[in-house]
């Protein structure tokens, strides 16, 4: 029986289980990635484990979401990054070099090659046939000293691409139908593949656009096959050496299947406040709208910025809008201002951003109240924009530039023939904003600059026996880490600040939970289903530790937060019966007994108010249970497990 392309990379890096569906197995790990917002806490977490030297081929520390320096924090969080790069071999790409996985994309992705990355969009890696998969920190600084990363031997879906894209219908219209059909909820537990005639007609940014959204389908990862077209973008990156022709045998075996006829496509958007809320363009109509952002990880190619300009030339930016541009890395602005297209995009009023996250995650550019605005990101979940009541709608970039130049929702497939936008033969390659570490015999020499909002990893509490105390929170289906610990200019500083940052813990859903939580000392949060989908950020569990929580019980969990709550010793527990969610209210007293017993055998009982008992289970891996016992994976790996 032939295999797919995700077995065959994974059966290659398997060092630790059994290459058996639904079971836990652990992979060995080539690259790791770090950015800055999740990094700090990383590299703490690094420190704390005392390796001298990263054990993997390359790791990158990449500073591209908190840019906005409005005050000392962030900056002191950059110098810290840099400075802890440089002692543990780890290279450092420099604020104003660009958003991680489009540079990792350009300068260090590899065919073949495993990847974790403290941040939930890394499966961007798969457009290049890498198998890349986002991680809460931890999980990345136990990769860096060589240790192996756990997932669950995920079931694979082919995604079988028939056709060619229509002009104006962009790769972004391919993930956003994908997100139509599956929902946020569609690729929990399993990896995406992509085959099929119609992969040779996308080039790897827009192979890169559907496997960076991916992680809005809640799966592991997606993938792409490695090609004649990687060969020539690696090529073109000047990086043709690590080129390796990859894919699935023909006789592979797959768990599920799904076709995608790439000619039948229209242009799209994900409605508020969720990117699987998809609608076709025509659908919505000439809607009015208030903002436009072009730029993120999903949508910052050089090829997505051409195209833009190209809408815009000879145009001006309707009274009504604010058109904002971030190109995705120093390579493409440095290109677009070589070829003329940046000065298109100023000549038509567009505000040019620096090459980082910026708006995506709220670090300025929130819309007026109530505003529209019309993103070409990955994720439109409530409050993300910094503006409460907003309506962000999720594009491809020919929608959001046209839609900027018309002040309404527009469709691009009405500008008629479309220019072809061919790849160069070469980018331009300058990698002097990336730092090399310093040689190993002179990483003593190496001071490390800590700020003094830079606080140490929260104390953490080996799992009790026995464990009485309040349900603190109660929530519902859908809840995002945006809900649990929310992003944006005024708290990302804060994130090497755990004390700080807990004090605005759900505050969009309760502003009162954090100092009720600390006050009870000890609690549990109660969710729904798919809790904890979104991004990657391990302080939507270490937040939830500092304020004592024990246990989250919800109906499901998305798979990076279970895990970030395990490696934080915070049980992820299920109802066995999602009926029973009714059956407890916030306040309520909590009894769970004899954990120890119940997480062996896989089944927990909780009683509410000393009456009703609920059964819940935990299918925890022995490695989990000894992570939970030992206070979680800090404590674990530093008892050298
Ligand atoms: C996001 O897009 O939500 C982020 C900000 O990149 C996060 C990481 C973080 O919260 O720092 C992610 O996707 O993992
Ligand atoms: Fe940055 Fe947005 Fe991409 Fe997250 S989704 S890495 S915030 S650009």
């Amino acid at each position: 029986m032939g295999l797919t392309l995700t077995e065959k990379i994974l059966k290659a890096h398997i060092v630790d289980g059994e290459f058996k569906k639904g079971t836990e197995i652990g992979i060995r790990i080539d690259q790791t990635l770090t950015q800055d917002a999740t990094g700090t806490m990383a590299y703490l977490e690094f420190e704390a484990m005392g390796i001298p030297r990263v054990k993997t081929e390359r790791s990158v520390a990449y500073i591209d979401h908190n840019t906005l320096q409005n005050g000392f924090e962030n900056a002191d969080d950059h110098r810290f990054i840099g400075s802890i790069a440089k002692k543990h071999g780890i290279y450092f790409s420099r604020p104003g070099n660009g958003i991680c996985h489009q540079v990792h994309l350009e300068r260090f992705g590899v065919p073949g090659k495993t990847l974790i990355g403290s941040d939930s969009h890394t499966p961007t890696g798969g457009g290049l046939g890498m198998i890349a998969i986002g991680a809460g920190g931890l999980d990345v600084a136990v990769a860096m000293g060589g240790g192996a990363y756990y997932i669950t031997y995920p079931k694979i879906v082919k995604v079988e691409l028939v056709g060619k894209l229509r002009p104006w219908v962009a790769a972004k219209d391919v993930i956003l139908e994908v997100l139509r059909r599956l929902s946020v909820k569609g690729g929990v537990g399993k990896v995406m593949e992509y085959v099929g005639e119609g992969v040779k007609t996308l080039s790897v940014p827009e192979r890169a656009t559907i496997t960076n959204m991916g992680a809005e389908l809640g799966a592991t990862t997606s993938i792409f096959p490695s090609d004649e077209t990687t060969r020539a973008f690696l090529k073109a990156q000047g990086r043709e050496e690590v080129y390796t022709p990859l894919s699935a045998d023909a006789d592979a075996v797959y768990d599920e299947e799904i076709t995608i006829d790439l000619s039948a496509l229209s242009p799209m958007a994900a409605c508020p406040h969720s990117p699987d809320n998809v609608k076709s363009i025509t659908e919505l109509g000439a809607m009015h709208i208030d903002q436009v952002c072009i730029g993120s990880c999903t949508n910052s190619s050089l090829a997505d910025m051409m195209k833009v300009a190209h809408i815009l030339r000879g145009k001006t930016v309707a009274p009504n809008v604010s058109l904002s541009i971030a190109p995705g890395s120093k390579q493409v602005l440095n290109m677009l201002a070589q070829n003329g297209a940046l000065a298109d995009m100023i000549a038509a009023g567009a505000r040019v951003l620096e090459s980082a996250c910026g708006p995506c995650i709220g670090m300025g550019q929130s819309p007026n109240s109530a505003g529209i605005s019309l993103r070409t990101f990955n994720r439109n979940f409530l409050g993300r924009s910094g503006t409460k009541d907003a309506q962000v709608y999720l594009v491809s970039p020919e929608v959001a530039a046209l839609s900027a130049i018309n002040g309404y929702l527009s469709d691009p497939t009405t500008l008629g023939d479309m220019p072809e936008f061919v790849m160069p033969e070469q980018f331009l390659i300058n990698d002097n904003m990336i730092e090399l570490p310093a040689d190993e015999c002179d990483a003593d020499k190496v001071e490390i600059l800590r700020g003094p909002n830079i606080k140490p990893f929260p104390e953490t509490h080996p799992l009790e026996d026995n464990i009485s105390c309040k349900c603190s929170l109660k929530v519902g289906d859908n809840i995002t880490t945006d809900h649990i610990m929310p992003a944006g200019a005024k708290i990302l500083p804060l994130r090497s600040n755990i004390p700080e940052i807990s004090k605005h813990c759900f505050a969009v859903c309760d502003e009162n939970f954090p100092a009720r939580a600390k006050e009870l000392g000890k609690s549990i949060i109660v969710g729904g289903s798919n809790y904890g989908q979104g991004s990657s950020r391990e302080h939507a569990a270490l937040a939830p530790l500092y304020l004592g929580v024990k246990a989250v019980v919800t109906k499901s969990f998305a798979r990076i937060h279970a895990a970030n709550l395990i490696n934080a010793g915070i049980m992820p527990l299920t109802f066995v019966n999602a009926d029973d969610y009714d059956k407890i209210a916030e306040g309520d007293d909590i009894c769970l007994d004899n954990v120890f017993d119940a997480v062996k055998n896989g089944k927990m009982v909780m009683t509410v108010n000393g009456k009703e008992k609920i059964e819940l289970a935990c299918a925890f891996t022995d490695r989990q249970i000894d992570i939970l016992k030992a206070g979680g994976l800090l404590p674990y790996t530093k008892a050298g497990k």
